[in-house]
C-alpha cells in the first residue's frame, strides 16, 4: 500500500462516508484469466511440450485457439507434474518461461474507480542470479505500463518451491490516465520461472479486504497500512 496516495485516500473516504454502502454491480468474483491454470492444451502426463515441439512457429503468437495466452520470450515449456519439479498448485500442468512475458488480453477496459487484483503462483529453479527478477504489470495493448510491481523473487526462500498466491493490485483511482484503454495482464521474468493459476477479479475502488463493498472496515484496513507505512 506504499502507492496509495493522499487524494486515493480522500476518495475512499468520500465514497464511504457520502454513499454509505457503495458495492460493485458487477460482483467481484468473476475470473476475467482464460486458462489461467495452463491445462490447454492437454500434455501427456509426464511429459512437457517446449518450443521445439512445434507450439509457435513465431517469437510471438497465439499459443492455441483456446489457450488465450500470448508469449514474447526466449524459452518455454508447457509440463505436467512429475520430474524434479513441484507438483502444480492447480490441475496437472503448469507453465514454464525464461525471459521476456507472458500476457493476456482481458477484454477489459479499463474503468473509473475500479480495482484489478490479479493472482498467480510462482516458482523458480534458480536463486542465483541476484540481477534476475520477476515482476507482474497492467499494460494497454501498446504494451506500455499503467502500473507494475517490484521483483517478487526476494520473496522466496527456495527453488523448486510454489509461493503462497501472490496478489498484484491495480486501482484506476490512482492512475485515471488509463481508464478508457484495453487492459492487458503481463508477467515478465528474466529467471527460470514457473507459473500456474492466474487469475484477474475486478471490484471497486478501495475495497481493501475483497468483500465488493466499500465501508469503514476498508477504511480502518487503510489507516492501518497508512500508519505502518509512514512510520517506515
Ligand atoms: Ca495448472
Ligand atoms: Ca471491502
Amino acid at each position: 500500500m506504499k502507492r496509495v496516495n493522499i487524494n486515493f485516500r480522500m476518495m475512499l473516504l468520500f465514497l464511504v462516508f457520502i454513499s454509505p454502502v457503495y458495492s460493485y454491480a458487477a460482483g467481484c468474483t468473476e475470473n476475467y484469466i482464460t486458462n489461467g491454470g495452463f491445462e490447454n492444451p492437454i500434455v501427456p502426463m509426464g511429459g512437457t511440450i517446449t518450443k521445439d515441439d512445434g507450439l509457435a512457429e513465431n517469437q510471438e503468437f497465439l499459443w492455441s485457439t483456446n489457450a488465450a495466452w500470448y508469449l514474447l520470450t526466449d524459452d518455454y515449456m508447457l509440463r505436467t507434474e512429475g520430474g524434479e519439479s513441484a507438483v502444480p498448485p492447480e490441475g496437472y500442468q503448469a507453465f514454464y518461461f525464461y525471459g521476456g512475458k507472458v500476457y493476456q488480453n482481458t477484454g477489459l477496459t479499463v474503468q473509473e474507480n475500479t480495482r484489478y487484483v490479479l493472482k498467480f503462483r510462482l516458482m523458480v529453479s534458480s536463486l542465483s542470479y541476484s540481477n534476475h527478477y520477476f515482476f507482474a504489470a497492467f499494460e494497454n495493448p501498446a504494451g506500455e505500463f499503467m502500473t507494475y510491481s517490484g521483483s517478487y523473487l526476494p520473496r522466496l526462500a527456495e527453488v523448486y518451491q510454489w509461493s503462497d498466491e501472490i496478489s498484484f493490485i491495480f486501482d484506476s483511482a490512482e492512475n485515471p490516465s488509463a481508464v478508457g484503454q484495453q487492459l492487458v495482464a503481463a508477467l515478465y521474468s528474466n529467471a527460470f520461472s514457473y507459473i500456474d493459476d492466474v487469475k484477474l477479479y475486478v471490484g471497486p475502488s478501495g475495497d481493501f479486504d475483497n468483500n465488493c463493498i466499500v465501508n469503514m472496515k476498508d477504511v480502518s484496513q487503510m489507516a492501518d497500512n497508512w500508519l505502518v507505512n509512514d512510520a517506515q
